[in-house]
């Protein structure tokens, strides 16, 4: 397979992650990256180090000599230059819920082919994007939606344990994410929060740092998530594992801490053909950060989206149809 030129939409906490992932990695190379104030491209690749000391020096990557421009609509004008790029990573905050929807109209819109995959996690977000599913196919698009931990690691690793089963029961994810300074990654604690009883997207992405600093303080920095709208239950069932009522997502988010409050896992329960009811389990290891499972499947699914491509395949999948492919 030729180097797979990557685009990463998005350069706060794990979209600098993932550039730095790619910095060691042969099969695929960095060459665009964007974030709110601007965007750096260069085909024979951009260095993540640099443009990550552009951010704390000057707020952007856009601010980068030579390879970055400050623009007010940084996704609209790296697409208008028409610049070669196979596929794209949106390690973008979905803040407001419609927010992912609309980025993948804006390539829709551009007349550029080649394959997107998300990191989304709300199902009603999902519900927008498979209602692109047409307009995608139409443009030589391969979109590859729910690619991040959960959704995406753990979905595949659900869709993969269903089928010792005649019937699954239930799927219950549990996430421990443990971050040493939520500051890293801002716009993920803030959707983390839309999930807690009192709160909304709205309002959790109108949240200044100050409020969210004094919330973390009241819950001694825990943020604990049950019962969440999670992609999941829709991927899942769309997949033909299980109705959605049957999926449940939940876990608890240690912002002071780099350490996980408890080990991120799947349980699978299902009966089996001789009436047996029985669960797989899928646990991550603790040492695995919440950004090398969201970044790893994520270029996992791209790889995977980039040979759907290259065999004409358009439209949308997920990450419940598709295993995605190690990247090298
Ligand atoms: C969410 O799905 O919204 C919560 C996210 C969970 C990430 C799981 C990572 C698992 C791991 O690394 O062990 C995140 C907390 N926003």
């Amino acid at each position: 397979m030729a180097t797979i030129r990557v685009g990463l939409l998005g350069y706060g906490g794990l979209g600098q992650a993932a550039a730095r992932m790619l910095a060691a990695k042969k099969q695929m190379i960095l060459v665009a990256a964007v974030d709110s104030k601007g965007y750096a491209y260069h085909l024979e690749g951009l260095d993540a180090a640099h443009l990550s000391l552009a951010i704390s020096r000057h707020g952007s990557i856009g601010y980068e000599p030579v390879v970055g421009v400050v623009a007010d609509d940084p996704i609209q004008a790296l697409l208008a230059n028409q610049w070669p790029v196979d596929g794209y990573f949106l390690a973008l905050p979905n803040l407001p819920n419609t927010f992912i929807a609309s980025v993948a109209r804006t390539f829709i819109a551009s007349g550029w082919r080649g394959v997107l995959v998300d990191a989304v996690k709300r199902t009603s977000a999902v519900e927008q994007l498979l209602a692109l599913g047409p307009d995608l196919e139409r443009a030589g698009i391969t979109y590859v939606t729910g690619c991040g931990a959960t959704p995406g690691l753990l979905t595949a690793a659900a869709a993969l344990a269903a089928q010792s089963f005649s019937e699954v029961l239930s799927v219950q994810v549990t996430f421990g994410v443990g971050i040493g300074n939520w500051e890293a990654y801002r716009s993920t604690v803030r959707e983390d929060i839309a999930h807690l009883e009192g709160y909304s997207v709205e309002s959790a992405q109108a949240m200044s740092d100050a409020q969210v600093s004094a919330l973390l303080e009241r819950t001694d920095g825990l943020l604990k998530l049950e019962n969440m709208e999670h992609a999941d239950d829709i991927l899942l069932e769309l997949a033909g594992i299980c109705g959605r009522e049957r999926v449940s997502v939940g876990g608890v988010v240690d912002t002071r801490n780099p350490r996980k409050p408890l080990s991120t896992n799947v349980r699978v329960t299902g009966r089996t053909f001789e009436g047996k009811t029985s669960t797989h389990t899928f646990t991550l290891g603790d040492e695995t950060s919440m950004a090398a499972n969201v970044c790893g499947p994520a270029l996992g699914y791209l790889k995977a989206g980039i040979e759907l491509h290259r065999r004409g395949h358009h439209g949308i999948w997920s990450s419940a149809e598709l295993m995605p492919r190690f990247v090298s």
